[in-house]
């Protein structure tokens, strides 16, 4: 297992669109397992491969109360979407310390394969549904803050790049 580090916005990185998974092999199931492991240690309850700059179309969430109910999404489609639609705060791990308002429907039905390779479809409303949302925008090369005013976007992009120069400073002082 590993963790693996999480793209910040604005990378660029972050609007690649994956590609579907050709094999459900080795490869992708330990990709699943390091990012569940990457996801609990960032107390997210979701993450796209997207964000750890893999660009293929693997999800795994979360949204368990005990935190106990991982969920591994490959090639993930929804395949009915309802005219419901919710506005619900939501976050992201590629943007840390950022919450907005997000318009999205209030429920979803969604088709994936799981790490087996086995095909299984769930209904999703609430947290889940909103997470599959967010999560498969990732995918798309879409993060949260796209559906955001220009002045609220370009407000945390320079809030993220000072926050990572920071960082990175801070890191290279610790090395000295
Ligand atoms: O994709 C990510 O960055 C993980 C998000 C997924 C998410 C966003 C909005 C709403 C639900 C899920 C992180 O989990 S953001 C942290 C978080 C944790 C609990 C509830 C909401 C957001
Ligand atoms: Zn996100």
């Amino acid at each position: 297992m590993a963790r693996l580090p999480i793209l910040r916005f604005p990378d660029p990185r972050l609007h690649t669109v994956a590609q579907p998974v050709a094999q459900v092999d080795a490869r992708i199931q330990q990709l699943a397992k390091d990012m569940l492991e990457t996801m609990y240690a960032a107390e997210g309850v979701g993450l796209a491969a997207t964000q750890v700059n893999v660009h293929e179309r693997v999800i795994v969430m979360d949204t368990s109360e005990g935190r106990d109910e991982p969920r591994v999404l490959i090639n993930p489609e929804l395949t009915w979407t309802s005219d419901a639609m919710t506005d619900e705060e939501e976050g992201c791990l590629s943007v840390p310390q950022t919450y907005d308002k997000v318009r999205r429907h209030a429920r979803v039905k969604v088709a994936a394969l799981n790490e087996r390779g086995e095909r299984y479809e769930f209904e999703a409303e609430g947290l889940l549904a909103v997470c599959v949302q967010h999560e498969m925008d990732h995918l798309m090369g879409k993060v949260f803050v796209e559906y955001l005013s220009p002045l609220k976007r370009e407000r945390i992009k320079t809030k993220m790049l000072k926050k990572t120069r920071e960082e990175q400073a801070h890191g290279a002082r610790g090395r000295l």
